[in-house]
């Protein structure tokens, strides 16, 4: 790939507010469930009760006399659907389809939709839809007894591994074994699902949802109702959050777009807080065994990492550990096995980082076991299994910073002043601890499409159906554009998250920010020569320079970069040479690619096409993270104090953005150490703490200080644009530092998070 340097270069890296703020913060964003249409009536899913066997018999009689009732589906009468292939079986979306037979697969599937005349109505009656169930067995969580570990061979993104791990063990003079679990986690978005879906009368569709894959879902729809995908509209421009829950779309928006058919109206299904809980969305339990050998000078021999985590009664969902330890560390032997435990539950998806997180999770922290075995410096020991290349592939890494980055973190956190012993630091009757872990996170590339249109006054207009899901996409593509250009960033507008806008792939993976600043740099590039063949070229351009290559545009003004006319702005060079529009669509498909491929509608399917960044390099986003946590001696209650994270995610399309993507990260990784846990009550499967107060979060008063520094460089292997992956990294290890803290404080090394205090005593 080839460094691109902008015209001036003046917009991109700078630390710009996110241009989507003012409206999002004054109530003018246009969040999908907000919207309301002529006719529209509101649909409320009615939960089963039970986790498993299958409906005997649905009394609805009570419920239909409710006021405001107008309809009830059930599998008795839902219209049959088609299942979606989008996305290979069970790796995030479920393959189950709502109201299609009788049979009970979790507790709190959904079994009836009420639609009524207001969501009041349709809540009421709900609670009136009377089931008898013929109740089969259960298998509550990974610790049932009846739990049964199955094999998955040739799970993606766990299994395998190099040399012979079980033989380096046994000759290894140091070795250390331990298991890790990790609870049910929810990925906690503010603004819950749902969606508004209307019919035209011709059969089409369009959805109000937010979506962190606009393209995705209109395929998932296209596919359930057997309908073009021309016919489907999904228009998603805001959404608030989504880590993972809003990728692919689910039974609620299906259900919406089914009710609205039978309706022949406009229908809303807002789901409640706690049917977000018990819908979708919940990163599984996960037990993850590391037994790691060394010699006694601290170089690892051996790795074995042993993953069993949870997944439905359908789908082989995998959350694969093993990718962290595959790249982190110059272990020449290592073996990686995943197996699987069918629960009574939905599938589950993806949460923030899936795999990387936990798997940091446990790795840095045996990494830190083994460091204490060994009486070495947890930084020291790393040190000393430094990857140069990449283990795996044996490539040469694109950048690997994590040098830079333990050593800036340490020095911004102050590590060489940390007394290595536990319980060796306090502050009265609080303990003192001080941890540190590293992570890593890849980068992948899939292609994208974007439009980009310069109007008659000279204002810019970038399109693409790609979403802003928080992170800043809005912010950076007019940063881009506006580089690429030569106009202020204020002369462009972003449009995003709609269907009938260029086709783009997931915001999975934190691809989006490389992939679509790429897709309008080359769009608006090829923009800017059509607008300077007009100046070089039109009858009315008062510009004699013969050569695209012959002007600068700059600030917005065009000027034969000899000097030898006056500059004239974009909107007036368009009225002399009489246009209106400039309208220029581009994408970043592989050269080689057929137009018969690129036009197919699946041809931005993430999950088809995505891909590692570069073919001859191994590309990552790497950190080091910091953190310092008291204890309560009496009441084993952890604070944490600070944080320092130091980040290599290659050059910064805006810093400002990126910063806060890394520290929400991190307190998200506080959240997985210290509270994060979703509780099952045994006897019925069903998950209990299905809302905001008793699912606990970090809030502010949780949130300390957090410092994060950047030390990456471009890397052009990585994208167009010298970019790295950001918005997952700072997860990653986060929870491992915590952990590490907490044992260094209190000498107890609590293996199962969350940490909680009575894990403690
Ligand atoms: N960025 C940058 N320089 C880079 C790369 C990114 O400045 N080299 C900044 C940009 O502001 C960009 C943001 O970081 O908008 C995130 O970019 P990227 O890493 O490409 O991530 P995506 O846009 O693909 O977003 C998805 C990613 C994922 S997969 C999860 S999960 C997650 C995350 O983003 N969910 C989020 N961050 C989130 N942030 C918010 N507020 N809400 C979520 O739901
Ligand atoms: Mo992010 S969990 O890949 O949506």
């Amino acid at each position: 790939m080839m460094a691109v340097t902008s015209s001036n270069g003046a917009f991109l890296g700078r630390r710009i507010s996110r241009a989507d703020g003012v409206a999002k913060v004054t109530g003018k964003a246009d969040y999908a469930l907000e919207h309301d249409l002529a006719g529209m009536v509101h649909a409320v899913i009615v939960e089963s009760t039970v986790p498993s066997g299958r409906i005997e018999k649905i009394d609805l009689a009570a419920a239909r006399t409710m006021p405001g009732v107008l309809r009830i589906l059930t599998h008795a009468d839902a219209l049959p659907l088609k299942s979606c292939p989008m996305v290979p079986a069970g790796s995030v979306m479920e393959s189950f389809l709502p109201l299609q037979d009788d049979r009970i697969r979790y507790n709190g599937q959904p079994i009836a939709l009420v639609v009524a005349d207001s969501f009041d109505h349709a809540t009421e009656a709900a609670g009136r839809v009377r089931v008898a169930y013929e109740t089969g067995l259960a298998v509550a969580d990974i610790d049932d007894p009846t739990a049964r570990p199955i094999d998955v061979p040739g799970a993606p993104s766990s299994g395998g591994g190099r040399g012979d791990a079980k033989g380096a063990l046994a000759g290894a003079a140091v070795q250390m074994e331990a298991v890790y679990t990790t609870p049910r986690e929810y990925s906690c978005p503010m603004e819950p699902l749902g969606a508004i879906a209307a019919w035209s009368n011709d059969g089409g569709l369009t959805v109000w949802m937010p979506s962190q894959w606009a393209e995705g879902a209109r395929r998932a729809f296209s596919d359930w109702f057997a309908i073009p995908m021309e016919k489907v509209r999904v228009i998603s421009p805001f959404v608030g959050g989504g880590f993972g829950v809003k990728v692919t779309a689910h039974a609620d928006s299906l259900l919406a777009a089914m009710a609205a058919r039978e309706m022949r109206r406009p229908v809303k299904l807002a789901l409640p807080r706690p049917q977000n809980f018990t819908g979708n969305g919940l990163r599984p339990a996960i037990r993850q065994k590391l037994t790691l050998g060394a010699s006694a000078d601290g170089k690892l021999l051996a790795l074995i990492h042993e993953n069993t985590s949870e997944t439905s009664v359908d789908d082989d969902y995998v959350e694969g550990g093993a990718a962290t330890a595959k790249v982190m560390y110059i272990v020449p032997n290592l073996s990686a096995t995943q197996k699987l435990v069918r629960v009574s539950s939905f599938t589950p998806s993806w949460k923030r980082a899936p795999g990387e997180a936990i798997g940091a999770y446990a790795l840095e922290s045996a990494m830190d076991e083994l460091a204490y075995k060994l009486k070495l410096d947890p930084i020291e020991l790393r040190l000393r299994n430094y990857a140069g290349q990449d283990p795996e592939s044996a490539k040469p890494w694109s950048t690997r910073r994590l040098r830079e980055a333990y050593e800036a973190g340490a020095r911004a956190f102050g590590w060489e002043r940390r007394s290595p012993e536990p319980r060796s630091m306090r502050d009265g009757h609080e303990l003192i601890g001080w941890g540190m872990a590293g992570g890593a996170f890849p980068n992948v590339h899939t292609p994208g499409e974007a439009k980009v249109t310069i109007a008659a006054d000279g204002s810019v207009e970038v399109a693409s159906s790609g979403p802003d899901i928080g992170g800043g996409t809005y912010t950076i593509l007019a940063q881009t554009a506006a580089d690429a250009l030569g106009v202020p960033f204020e002369q462009v507008r972003v449009r995003l998250g709609d269907t009938s806008l260029p086709r783009a792939p997931v915001a999975g993976v934190s691809q989006i920010a490389n992939l679509l600043t790429g897709a309008v740099d080359k769009t608006t590039r090829a923009a800017r020569e059509e607008l300077l063949t007009l100046a070089s070229s039109h009858a009315g351009s008062p510009f004699k320079a013969k050569r695209v290559n012959d002007f600068t545009i700059k600030d917005g003004k065009i000027a034969p970069t000899d000097g030898s006319a006056e500059a004239v702005t974009v909107a007036e060079l368009m009225r002399m040479v009489g246009r209106d529009r400039i309208e220029v669509t581009r994408n970043t498909m592989p050269a080689d690619k057929a137009s018969s491929e690129t036009e197919q509608r699946d041809a931005y399917n993430s999950f088809k096409y995505m891909r590692p960044s570069s073919p001859s390099h191994a590309t990552y986003a790497w950190c080091a993270q910091f953190v310092e946590v008291r204890v309560d001696e009496d009441y084993g209650t952890v604070r944490v104090r600070r944080m320092v994270g130091a980040f290599d995610c290659g050059r910064l399309y805006n810093p400002k953005l990126a910063e806060s993507q890394w520290k929400g990260g991190m307190i998200m990784g506080m959240g997985e150490a210290l509270l994060e846990a979703i509780h099952i009550d045994r006897r019925y499967a069903r998950i209990t703490n299905n809302n905001l107060a008793d699912y606990v979060v970090p809030v502010n008063a949780d949130v300390p200080d957090i410092e994060v520094i950047s030390v990456g460089e471009p890397d052009f292997h990585a994208s167009a644009l010298g970019g790295k992956t950001v918005g997952e990294i700072g997860v990653v290890g986060a929870a491992a530092a915590i952990a590490n803290a907490v044992f260094h404080a209190t000498g107890k090394r609590v293996r199962d998070l969350p940490i909680t205090m009575e894990k403690l005593m």
